[in-house]
């Protein structure tokens, strides 16, 4: 027999599963693995929640579990996320969303976050939570809109990191030079940090710092951030930004050269036409 407290757990955690959240989270890992960017356990989502989305999920009076954070994030206190968890498998989320993804709140100090729902194996969420958090804290400055943060190894994006120069102007430029509808889906460019020990408080710093200015962050060697208010603009961003680096490792190799590129006046006559401001100190007109 099953007492009255496991057949509310049953019916929250089969209920959590329908939540609209819940399926973009599936859908997007599931989608970041398909495209070959989320080998093994690679890749990470932090997606940031209002309370009136879960409540109708979830009893957020009792938290399941509550756990320290080694980094202080009073920014974000009382802010609820559906994160990915530490450890899991981009591919297994749709078949086991309770193992591999958790709802967690930041509790009144931000020194703590509380579970309330996921991580049902005893799991925690992702390695890189540092750098989620931080990143959110200075997306949310520039952007009240701001929700998603996305990470994942794109493939092309890291090759291009072995064969492209580091510095952002030129990373940019190429990108911008790719696609044609790049500078209009980007026009902040690409922000770029040297090689770091990911998983670190310092990296989080790093990479919130960056984002500041930038929704798309380079972790040379390793991968990718993207920040944006949807998870399909986050998405969307970074898909863009692969595309043009998977233009860039084709062209790279064609014997025959490149023999032609999207000129600076025409790139600048493009963001006009769409209304976007492309960084400073890019194109030369
Ligand atoms: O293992 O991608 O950066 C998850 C990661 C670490
Ligand atoms: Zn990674």
């Amino acid at each position: 027999m099953i007492n009255e407290s496991e057949i509310n757990i049953l019916i929250i955690n089969n209920s959590v599963k329908s939540a609209p959240f819940v399926k973009e989270m599936i859908a997007a890992t599931y989608n970041m693995w398909r495209l070959g960017w989320d080998e093994r356990n690679g890749g990470n989502i932090s997606y940031l929640l209002n309370e009136e989305e879960v409540t109708p999920y979830l009893d957020v009076k009792h938290p399941v579990r509550t756990s320290i954070l080694d980094f202080p994030v009073p920014e974000l206190a009382n802010k609820y996320f559906i994160v990915t968890g530490s450890g899991k498998y981009f591919k297994n989320v749709k078949d086991n969303p309770e193992d591999c993804l958790g709802i967690i709140r930041v509790d009144t100090t931000g020194h703590k976050i509380d579970i309330l729902w996921g991580f049902a194996d005893g799991g925690k969420p992702t390695s890189e939570l540092p750098s989620h958090f931080m990143s959110h804290i200075a997306r949310l400055k520039v952007d009240q809109n701001h929700r998603i943060i996305m990470h994942n190894h794109a493939t092309n994006i890291l090759a291009m990191t072995f064969t492209h120069d580091l510095n952002e102007k030129s990373f940019t430029k190429t990108l911008w030079q790719m696609c044609t509808e790049c500078i209009v889906v980007f026009p902040d460019g690409v922000g770029i940090l040297p090689w770091m020990v990911p998983g670190t408080d310092e990296i989080g710093q790093r990479t919130a710092e960056k984002m500041a200015d930038h929704r798309l962050v380079i972790w040379p060697f390793h991968g990718i951030f993207g920040a944006g208010t949807t998870m399909d603009e986050t998405f969307g961003l970074i898909e863009t930004a692969e595309k043009a680096a998977q233009i860039y490792t084709i062209i790279s190799s064609h014997q025959g050269g490149i023999k032609q590129v999207i000129t600076d006046k025409e790139l600048e006559d493009l963001a006009k036409a769409f209304g976007v401001t492309p960084i400073e100190g890019v194109l030369t007109i």
